[in-house]
């Protein structure tokens, strides 16, 4: 039988308490494990067509900041990769550590990364909208890349810009003119793929994750203003650093991983 944790993690108050989500045998985020991927040559190179124009305001949600993206029409797309169609981009996030030694979602042959970017997107040829998407097999596509820490990365720094004026949860800022293809790798080629969960609640099994083999480099400064971030309200007495934002990994139960590289 194959079992997942639903009740995880300290860090946030909508984690406490048990979730519960039919079947259960698809969740994220996983370890991959690269010797028992399976090479697919028919996986194709992923087409990102992002509008920078498209995007909106960033926003601390109370478990990570959103950099949300106008989704209402087919400006910030992708194609290609191991999807039929075509979906838009909503907004992207980030998980991370309290030390660079975790903060990772998803592993490499049990390796932990400092931090994760999820860029989300919803399949527009099948939807209308993301809430419908979110309930649908192939409704959903995410990447997936690691950070590590090294060299300051230059087009992550107008993001951590804006960080300070979102300290607290619930603040929003308008943000624009932001490429989110300045965080992708600079090889977009190679990763691995599966069918799996969104990693916070609704917790459904909607998503084809694309998990990138290279990852890109961001510096500790610029990751240490990711952790000066608050899980709390400007309201709260107590205020909490927003740090071990990640869900615990769960059985792969039977799926297979898919590499487009060999
Ligand atoms: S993740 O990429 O698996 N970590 C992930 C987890 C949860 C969501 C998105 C991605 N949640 C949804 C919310 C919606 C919201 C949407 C787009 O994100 O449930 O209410 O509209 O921002
Ligand atoms: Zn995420």
């Amino acid at each position: 039988a194959c079992s997942s944790k639903y009740v995880l993690s300290q860090v946030h108050p909508m984690w406490q308490g048990p979730l519960a989500v039919p079947g259960g045998d698809r969740q994220s985020p996983i370890d991959i494990v690269v010797r028992m991927s399976v090479f697919d040559s028919e996986l194709k190179p992923l087409v990102n067509d992002y509008d920078p124009d498209t995007c909106q305001q960033i926003w601390n949600n109370g478990y990570s900041f959103l950099v949300e993206y106008d989704d209402t029409t087919d400006k910030s797309t992708l194609k290609g990769g191991p999807l039929q169609d075509k979906f838009r981009l909503c907004q992207f996030h980030f998980h991370w550590g309290e030390s660079n030694a975790w903060g990772s979602e998803h592993t490499v042959d049990r390796r932990l990364f400092p931090a994760e970017l999820h860029l989300v997107h919803w399949n527009a040829d099948k939807y209308s909208l993301f809430e419908e998407a979110v309930m649908e097999d192939n409704g959903l596509a995410v990447i997936g890349v690691f950070l590590k820490v090294g060299k300051r990365h230059e087009g992550l720094q107008k993001l951590v810009d804006a960080l300070p004026t979102i300290r607290h949860k619930d603040s929003v800022v308008e943000f624009n003119r932001f490429d989110p293809a300045c965080l992708l790798p600079s090889n977009t080629d190679d990763y691995w793929t599966y069918h799996g969960s969104l990693t916070t609640p609704p917790l459904t099994e909607s998503v084809t994750w694309i998990i990138m083999k290279q990852h890109i480099e961001v510096s500790h400064d610029q990751l240490a203003v990711f952790r000066s971030l608050l899980f709390t309200s400007a309201e709260e007495d107590v205020q909490k650093s927003m740090v071990n934002n990640f869900r615990v990994q769960q059985p792969l139960c039977g799926r297979t991983v898919r590499s487009s590289f060999s």
